[in-house]
């Protein structure tokens, strides 16, 4: 458990932590060679790979891109069992808790099983939290499920809870990607003082400002993968503010 055990360490030393979203539709060769140079030179913490839908076919040819250009481990965040690839070095293994939809609570889990036992991945086991945004989002659609209302602190409190008690090891609270608005942090706080899990936050972080806020607010590690396709110098910012 390397990377889960480097992510407790950076909690309890109080060290923030930097993923950066690689979503493999939007990547070219050459885009991924400069996001891994650029995240290198950043001290990117993780690459977090991996998107509600794939289109194309080349999340093989990115994390071999990424893996040759920097040492920043690369995690599968996937979003259904075509995306399992054994040359990541470990899987964020979502459960959708916020959610009621069983193929993403158990299914797609029982699918994936033999795949990630066989292959030398360290897997974590990830409360996944879709939080609402004020607009659907692709996730949201795909995953057929409700997203936790913006303003319902005590359901995302109770739902964290839930997690950690199954045996979860990490909260992953989400609003989805390119979402308008991004979690807001009186929730973050909430679900800080009633777990002792590292939590990570994502979806609609579009500068360091509202990195700062979040991670003030008690989030761990803070995921941006939108705002650094349309901006990769973002990348340097946001590591310096969180650093
Ligand atoms: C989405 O948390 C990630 O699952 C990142 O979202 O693309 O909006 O940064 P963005």
């Amino acid at each position: 458990m390397k990377i889960y055990t480097s992510i407790l360490q950076s909690r309890k030393k109080g060290k923030k932590q930097f993923a950066v979203l690689v979503d493999p539709d939007k990547q070219t060769a050459a885009t991924a060679r400069s996001t891994a140079l650029l995240a290198k030179k950043a001290g990117v913490d993780f690459f977090f790979v991996g998107s509600s839908i794939l289109v194309q076919d080349n999340q093989d040819k990115i994390i071999s891109v990424l893996k040759e250009h920097c040492d920043i481990p690369v995690l599968l965040f996937p979003g259904n069992t075509m995306q399992l690839n054994a040359r990541a070095d470990g899987i964020l293994l979502l459960s959708l808790i916020s959610g009621r939809n069983p193929e993403l609570l158990i299914g797609q889990h029982v699918l994936a099983a033999p795949f990630l036992k066989a292959s030398r991945m360290e897997v974590i086991p990830t409360g996944y939290m879709l939080i609402d945004n004020g607009k659907p989002t692709t996730v949201s659609y795909m995953s057929n499920t409700l997203p936790i209302p913006a303003d319902k602190d005590d359901v995302a409190v109770c739902t964290a809870m839930a997690g950690e008690l199954l045996g979860l090891k990490l909260i992953y609270m989400d609003a989805g990607s390119g979402a308008s608005n991004h979690v807001r942090p009186s929730m973050v706080k909430r679900v800080r003082e009633n777990t002792e899990l590292p939590i990570i936050v994502g979806g609609g972080i579009t500068t360091p400002e509202k990195a700062r806020l979040l991670l003030n607010a008690g989030a761990d590690v803070i995921v941006v993968g939108n705002a650094i396709e349309k901006n990769p110098g973002l990348i340097l910012k946001i590591a310096e503010k969180i650093k």
